[in-house]
């Protein structure tokens, strides 16, 4: 058999085929990238989807609506291969929970830390086991959590009920806990602050980011103060944490026993992070608030229809904050806004909630549909 020798197609001479420049390395994950800072030996076995370097997203029309010169930036963490923040530090739990001979994992989840445990114990050969509140996790993080092969298990409570389950399972049966209790998980949450540094220079003057469980927020604040103390990083941000307003323990000052709200994610009633957040949010001079569900909606909307970026509602928190405290913020400063999760996790919300809706029924003649266009 005669093998055909392989040619260049005809039209396409070799002078105009463009390679990337030998100093542009792809990105190793945030592992290998931070690895002075991590946790971590040369004996870790990494386990990575190479997660991280999300962009900083400048938002014009949000500045405006600010206004004194101030410049919003979003940190958009749905950018990540489960399509969450969460992946930053499930790269670290489950890479350290390799290394100490972990066979399975266990999390509750109000949805994408169960996304993310599952994509990344099974990446590790590990089984993910994942206890959710029944009926209170979007679609697209159910979807995600089955096919990555998770074990679902659905109770009859709420997220702080989950938590406690899995507190005590892990504590009697071989399951690693990877909530965010587990330290590794904010170890590599923090390098999403090294990235917000990375980019702008120094840190931002404002931190504006949604509270659940706390543990976020918490990461944040150690990667900041862990860049200023190597002299990355002239100053340090004023950490804004905001809750909705259903399920907002940090407002009352005490956990809350039925924590309502649509943005689901962060339907938290007893953040495991409490100290630890409160100590952020004390040290920064920061603040925490808490925003209604329509304020939440609002954001949401702007955020997708007049900047082009799509969040789940959770993430839309942090704007809708900065918005609800616009006043505070000092003229000409910085500020940045973390979107903590994809808006394509939570299909239902979106077209529940859009004030644009399809016209259907059209019949597929020119002038029906030119007259449908307003033409
Ligand atoms: C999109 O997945 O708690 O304050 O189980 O999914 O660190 O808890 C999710 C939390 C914000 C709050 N935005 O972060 C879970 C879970 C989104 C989130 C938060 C979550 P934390």
């Amino acid at each position: 058999m005669t093998v055909q020798p392989l040619t260049s197609p005809p039209s396409v001479s070799n002078s105009k085929i463009i390679t990337p420049s030998s100093d542009v390395k792809p990105w190793p994950g945030l592992i290998e990238n931070y690895r002075p800072y991590l946790p971590v030996t040369e004996n870790t076995p990494v386990v990575t989807l190479l997660e991280g370097n999300t962009p900083l997203i400048p938002v014009p029309y949000i500045s405006q609506q600010v206004g004194k010169g101030v410049k919003v930036f979003v940190k958009y963490d749905g950018l990540n291969p489960t399509g969450s923040f969460k992946d930053r530090g499930m790269t670290m739990a489950i890479s350290k929970a390799k290394e100490d001979g972990a066979k399975a994992v266990i999390c509750a989840s109000t949805g994408n830390t169960s996304a993310a445990a599952a994509a990344y114990a099974t990446r590790a050969g590990m089984r993910p086991f994942v206890i959710i509140p029944d009926g209170y996790v979007a679609l697209g993080k159910l979807a995600q959590a089955l096919l990555y092969g998770a074990e679902v298990i659905a109770i009859e409570g709420n997220f702080d009920d989950a938590l406690t389950v899995v507190k005590n399972m892990a504590k009697d049966y071989p399951v690693t806990l990877v909530n965010s209790l587990n330290p590794y998980r904010l170890e590599g949450q923090k390098t999403a602050a090294f990235e917000v540094v990375d980019v702008l220079g120094d840190a931002p003057d404002w931190l504006c980011i949604p509270v659940g469980n706390a543990g976020n927020i918490s990461a944040y604040w150690m990667g900041f103060c862990q860049y200023h103390s190597f002299g990355k990083t002239n100053k340090l941000p004023k950490m804004m944490g905001f809750q909705a307003a259903g399920a907002a323990p940090f407002m009352a000052g005490e956990p809350v026993t039925n924590p309502e709200t649509l943005a689901t994610a962060i339907r938290i009633g007893n953040p495991a992070n409490w100290e630890k957040a409160w100590g952020a949010k004390d040290a920064s001079q920061g603040e925490f608030n808490a925003v209604t569900d329509e304020e939440i909606l609002e954001a949401y909307r702007i955020l997708a229809a007049q900047e082009g970026i799509f969040c789940e509602p959770a993430s839309a928190a942090s704007v809708a904050g900065l918005l609800k405290v616009k006043e505070q913020v000092p003229p000409e400063s910085t500020v940045v806004c973390v979107l903590t999760g994809n808006g394509l996790k939570d299909p239902d919300s979106a077209i529940k909630h859009s004030k644009n809706q399809v016209k259907s029924g059209v019949k597929p003649e020119l002038s029906e549909i030119a007259e449908v266009m307003g033409f």
